[in-house]
């Protein structure tokens, strides 16, 4: 039996107290968060049980409100970091507008934005589902926090990270510091940490990409693809393909394993189908962490400057090397098209 574990509360509070400017308050506001993530573990675990399945607005056999596990995955999160003087305005996936902290409690200098559930038509499935979260400064000057305070740069980022309701529940995260994963032991519900510096393989071995879509896409990215099943003379090795179809489930496998993961522009996607605010940047943050990176194919996702709440973004994310390649192979077949030449990446 082990006698000594890391707590993600300790682990939080230790990496906080190297800077004595500290306040306390971002390392309450991941607990806050790491409380949520297992508040909604728990409704997964029991979703078959309970009967939670099934569309909003249902009632359950005790005459009860059935709330769709997306919905009661964006209420948890809004209840775990409302009242808490730590946050001023929070954006959801599942909310149109920003959500600002209710007039009876304070505010604070974090603004938080997060898909509650992300990938939840896999739900039904019985495969994973993720949380995914990002949490910037506070820059409105007066007033209780508005959207200019979400609608930031992705490289403003204080933290980020995501949670995976997978065959065990993980917490994944970065302040900045590296990336650190923690498993929830469900016997004594805390977070654990398992995976301490996780450090993403340069060249990775899967790629992961909705291949259905490849006839929407651009010649540049067909040739990228092709290129990552080693369809290229004097190009990569051939990869592995694995596809869920849930962003948090499959940018987690990558991360670990090494492998990039795309969801490209398409003539129905023009702006692709990803979230900037709350899917792209904070999973672009903590691949940078771990020394892998993000585009929209050809532009670092952290450097772009957003204009509204829900805007989409194509994705290439994952190991730095293949992340390089597309950029490239995008780049090259521009080039090709107008008689430019170009200069590569890596
Ligand atoms: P959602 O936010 O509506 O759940 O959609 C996001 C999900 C991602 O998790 C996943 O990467 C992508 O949509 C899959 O899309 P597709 O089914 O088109 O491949
Ligand atoms: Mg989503």
């Amino acid at each position: 039996m082990q006698t000594s574990v890391t707590t993600i509360e300790r682990f939080i509070v230790d990496q906080e107290h190297r800077y004595p400017e500290a306040t306390g308050e971002l390392s309450n506001l991941l607990y806050d968060i790491a409380l949520a993530a297992k508040l909604i573990a728990a409704a997964i675990r029991r979703a078959g049980l309970v009967n939670i399945l099934g569309t909003a607005g249902h009632r359950n056999v005790q005459g009860e409100e059935q709330q769709k596990l997306d919905v009661f995955a964006n209420e948890t999160i809004k209840n775990c970091l409302n009242h808490t003087g730590r946050v001023c305005v929070m954006g959801s996936e599942e909310d149109e507008d920003v959500i600002p902290v209710p007039p009876e409690y304070p505010v604070g200098k974090y603004a938080v934005l997060f898909d509650p559930l992300d990938g939840s038509s896999n739900i039904d499935v019985n495969s994973a589902v993720g949380t995914i979260f990002s949490i910037y400064r506070r820059v409105s000057m007066e007033g209780r926090g508005t959207v200019t305070d979400v609608l930031q740069p992705g490289c403003k980022q204080v933290a980020a990270g995501y949670v995976m309701y997978g065959s065990s529940t993980m917490l994944v995260y970065t302040t900045g510091q590296g990336v650190h994963g923690f498993t929830l032991d469900p016997t004594i519900g805390e977070f654990l940490l398992s995976q301490p510096k996780i450090v993403t393989p340069r060249l990775g071995q899967y790629y992961s990409v909705n291949e259905s879509n490849f006839w929407r896409w651009d010649k540049g990215v067909q040739t990228a693809v092709r290129g990552l099943k080693g369809d290229m003379p004097d190009g990569m090795q051939p990869k592995n393909s694995r596809y869920i179809g849930s962003l948090v489930a499959d940018f987690h496998r990558n991360l670990i394993a090494g492998g990039i993961f795309l969801y490209p522009a398409d003539n129905r996607n023009t702006g692709g189908k990803l979230r900037l605010l709350y899917e792209a940047s904070p999973m672009a943050f903590i691949a940078e962490q771990s020394e892998g990176s993000a585009t929209d194919g050809i532009n670092r996702i952290l450097d772009i400057m957003p204009t509204s709440l829900h805007q989409r973004t194509p994705l290439v994310i994952g190991s730095r090397e293949d992340v390089g390649f597309v950029a490239d192979t995008i780049r090259r077949v521009a080039a090709r098209n107008s008689g430019a030449t170009v200069q590569p990446t890596l």
